[in-house]
C-alpha cells in the first residue's frame, strides 16, 4: 500500500517522532485502497492503492470546565454544609468552613471548578445528601 500525504502534513503521521508521541492521534478519514467494497484486490498494484492520513489543525482541546456553586439558605444546619464541602468537594476542615461562611454571608460560592461530568456528579451527591437529609440546600453547575 501507498501512503500518500496531505502536501501540509510534513511528517509521517505515524511516525515516532515527539509530535505525534506529544500530540492527539490522526483524525478524519483513513483512505485507503481497498474501500472498494470488497471488489478490487487489495495491496500493491490496486486501482486506488492510496490513503490519506489527516493530522487534526488543533493538537489538544481543552475540556470545557463548570463551576460547581453552593447556594444559602435559612435552614441548612452550617454543619451539615460544612461536611458536605470536606466529604463532595475534599475540602480541609478550615477551607469549608470558610466557603460555608462566604455562602452564608453572600448568598453564593464556589465549591470548585470541573469537567462537566465531574461536576455533575458534584451536584447530584449534594442534592442527594441535601435530600435525604431533608435540607433545602441547592447545588448547582454553570459553564465557566
Ligand atoms: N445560612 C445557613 C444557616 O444559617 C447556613 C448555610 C450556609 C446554608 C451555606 C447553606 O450553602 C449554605 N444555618
Amino acid at each position: 500500500m501507498v501512503l500518500r500525504f496531505d502536501p501540509d502534513q510534513s511528517r509521517n503521521a505515524f511516525a515516532n517522532d515527539r509530535s505525534t508521541r506529544l500530540g492527539a492521534p490522526p483524525v478524519g478519514p483513513l483512505r485507503g485502497s481497498d474501500d472498494d467494497g470488497g471488489k478490487g484486490p487489495a495491496g500493491p498494484g490496486g486501482k486506488n492503492d492510496t490513503a490519506t492520513i489527516t493530522r487534526p489543525k488543533t493538537r489538544s482541546k481543552r475540556p470545557n470546565l463548570y463551576r460547581v456553586l453552593l447556594l444559602n439558605d435559612d435552614y441548612t444546619p452550617m454543619e451539615f454544609v460544612v461536611l458536605i464541602l470536606q466529604d463532595v468537594f475534599n475540602k480541609t476542615r478550615e477551607d469549608a468552613m470558610r466557603i460555608m461562611l462566604h455562602v452564608h454571608n453572600h448568598g453564593v460560592g464556589e465549591c470548585g471548578v470541573y469537567p462537566y461530568e465531574v461536576a455533575e456528579t458534584k451536584v447530584t451527591r449534594v442534592m442527594d445528601a441535601a435530600r435525604k437529609s431533608q435540607h433545602p440546600l441547592q447545588c448547582v453547575m454553570e459553564k465557566q
